[in-house]
């Protein structure tokens, strides 16, 4: 037994370390929205019941084992069968009975959830968001409002807000754990959910659907204000860049693939860079957003985020090499779109 203790020790006082918190940025148990309740409410009422089934099937096994044992631990030779029946009719009516029962009190809530999550709120109009995941970005739209942006969205709280999600590739799973969620981004195939933040802050989501080799650096983030911040949010992401941008910009190709409104840069297939300044994050989330970092981003894509389509299309493709200075000056424009 002491052996065995020792052999586990590490892994059991890890396991213990790392399982006891049940808080976090991206805990289910820790719901901030009316969608995440009523999810969490529905995980709840169907870990009681499996509970209780646990606990009863395990308390009559456990049972079993310490009535029926045989007597000192061995069988003897001559030892007698139990009595052999048909079974109990009624036990086996009853325990059918009772399944259905079980059943139907985890159908209530999920059946509910279901159309909660299916159904806009009547009331204020949800702020509308289209989504679309790429290997390994998500872009945002804003179609009512003229905004888009990449990986991080802002959201007004105790507003509903519909997310209409897509793919311009594979298949991907947009989740915002903290608020609710998920739903598939299905190639060919528009579906949507809806969401809403209780308090300001800031929600962190991540890519639940493998879709490649970076899929665990596909992450984002919500950030949830009071109306006015979002209102003003919305009005300086409407702004196009007025400054002309430094030469090195087309040397490096970056307006094949990123749009800076504004300027000649109108690409498509990477993130909107019109106000990146502004974002806390970088590449989806997988870094804090400073010049440093996004000087660190341009030198070594490929590092931070493996096969990723900047550094397979562009550098490797395109042939984009860039000198130090260069980069330290174009990590210094972008930082100031704001
Ligand atoms: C072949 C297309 C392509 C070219 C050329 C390209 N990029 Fe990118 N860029 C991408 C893609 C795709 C991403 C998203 C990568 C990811 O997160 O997986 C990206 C990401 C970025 C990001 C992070 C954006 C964010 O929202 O966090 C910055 C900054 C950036 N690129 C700047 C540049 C600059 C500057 C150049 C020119 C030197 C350039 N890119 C050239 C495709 C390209
Ligand atoms: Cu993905």
């Amino acid at each position: 037994m002491n052996r065995w203790i020792s052999k586990w020790q590490p892994m059991l006082a890890a396991l213990a370390l790392t399982g006891c918190g049940l808080k976090g940025v991206q805990s289910t148990v820790d719901a901030d929205g009316p969608v995440a309740e009523i999810q969490y409410q529905t995980f709840l009422v169907t870990l009681f019941v499996s509970l209780a089934i646990f606990a009863v099937v395990g308390g009559l096994f456990l049972y079993c084992l310490v009535k029926f044992r045989a007597p000192g631990g061995e069988v003897p030779p001559d030892y007698p069968l139990p009595d052999q029946g048909h079974g109990n009719p009624l036990l086996e009516i009853g325990v059918i009975f009772v399944s259905i029962l079980l059943v139907g009190i985890v159908a209530v809530p999920t059946v509910y959830g279901v159309l909660y999550g299916g159904t806009l709120p009547p009331g204020e109009k949800p702020v509308v968001i289209k989504v679309t995941g790429y290997q390994w970005w998500w872009k945002f739209e804003y179609p009512e409002l003229g905004v888009v942006t990449a990986n991080e969205c802002t959201i007004p709280v105790g507003r509903p807000v519909q997310f209409k999600v897509q793919t311009d590739d594979v298949l991907h799973s947009f989740w915002i754990p903290r608020l609710g969620g998920k739903m598939d981004l299905t190639p060919g195939q528009d579906d949507w959910l809806w969401l809403q933040a209780d308090k300001p802050g800031n929600y962190w989501g991540q890519c639940t659907e493998f879709c490649g080799e970076s899929h665990a650096f596909m992450r984002m983030r919500v950030i949830a204000t009071d109306s006015a911040s979002f209102d003003q949010w919305i009005l300086d992401q409407r702004k196009d860049v007025t400054e002309k941008p430094p030469a090195i910009l087309s040397k490096g190709q970056c307006a094949a693939c990123h749009a800076i409104r504004g300027t000649y840069a109108q690409g498509v297939i990477g993130p909107d860079l019109t106000h990146i300044g502004s974002r806390t994050t970088l590449a989806a989330g997988i870094h804090e957003n400073s010049e440093e970092n996004i000087r660190q981003w341009l030198d070594h894509p490929n590092e931070w985020k493996p096969g990723n389509h900047m550094y397979r299309d562009g550098y490797q493709l395109l042939n984009i090499k860039l000198e130090d200075a260069e980069e330290r000056e174009l990590a210094k424009y972008l930082t100031s779109l704001k």
